[in-house]
């Protein structure tokens, strides 16, 4: 059993191991693999295909599985090391210490949104980008999108969701109300696009816009917190299971689109239900 730390706690010995263990599986190739599956398994609910990490209700449980993945690797690189959560309600600023030098690094620079400090900087030459290739080859952020401000989810937008005693509704997509969708982000009101955790991709900006966010390490500390969120909900609403229970019936068109309660989520053999708890692996402080 080990534990998830929140980011604004960790002591500088403890952010220098986190990121040298990224940078070690960038250096051996691990760090990149996951940023591919992440792409491919990036399906927009508009393609009739099956969507199992985004816009569909295996989103909490797919991330999961993912982070787990990951940080087994990093702790194959350092047994000491777990992914920090980021709790963006609170640490919600870019001069926030997650992106100082010694942590993740700060904004991109005006000209091309080219981070230019900490261990990710494309300068420092650890960080080269690969997967993505119509983005760019450093990595890159636009924090608050000063041009055209965005503030990220408050408390009270975080509260919203968690509220919300529906786990998801059919059609299972980016359209319906219920937790999910309104912890992922697309349940906006026409005044605004995006909630919670896509808007929380959006402030960040850059590579965290796309299907390779994994390329900016922000993601997995973004992402734990949302792992967390999903625990705090089925503590309010311990009678409120995983939905849809049953695939949807031969004739609905989101038949073949979306992962019932009990069924393995590609590219891994692993259920939602297997997914629901993470007692003895690890624990949030
Ligand atoms: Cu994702
Ligand atoms: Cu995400």
């Amino acid at each position: 059993m080990y534990t998830r730390q929140n980011q604004k706690n960790l002591t500088s010995a403890q952010k220098k191991r986190f990121t040298a263990a990224v940078l070690e599986l960038k250096r051996n190739g691990v760090y990149d693999t996951f940023v591919r599956t992440h792409g491919k398994y990036f399906v927009p609910d508009r393609d009739r295909k099956l969507r199992v990490g985004h816009m569909s209700p295996s989103f909490f449980p797919w991330h999961r599985y993912y982070l787990l993945a990951f940080e087994k690797e990093l702790q194959a690189v350092d047994p000491g090391v777990s992914i920090p959560y980021w709790d963006w309600t609170t640490d919600n600023s870019p001069v926030s210490s997650l992106w100082a030098d010694d942590f993740l690094g700060g904004t991109g620079r005006a000209s091309d949104r080219q981070v230019m400090t900490g261990p990710f900087a494309h300068d420092k030459g650890n960080w080269t980008v690969t997967v993505g290739i119509s983005e760019a080859r450093f990595l890159t952020r636009n924090l608050g999108r000063p041009q055209n401000p965005i503030a990220l989810p408050t408390p009270a937008e975080l509260q919203w969701a968690i509220d919300d005693p529906v786990y998801d509704i059919s059609p299972w997509n980016s359209a319906v109300d219920g937790f999910r969708n309104k912890l992922e982000g697309w349940a906006a009101p026409k005044s605004e696009r995006w909630r919670n955790h896509n808007k929380v991709h959006q402030w960040i900006g850059g590579h965290m816009t796309g299907g390779t966010a994994p390329n900016d390490p922000a993601f997995w500390l973004h992402h734990a917190f949302v792992d967390l969120v999903w625990d705090r909900w089925q503590r309010k609403h311990p009678r409120s299971g995983y939905l849809p229970a049953v695939p949807p019936a031969l004739g609905d068109l989101q038949r073949g689109r979306v992962i019932a309660l009990d069924e393995p989520m590609p590219p891994w053999d692993v259920t939602p239900r297997e997914m629901f708890g993470h007692q003895g692996i690890y624990r949030y402080e």
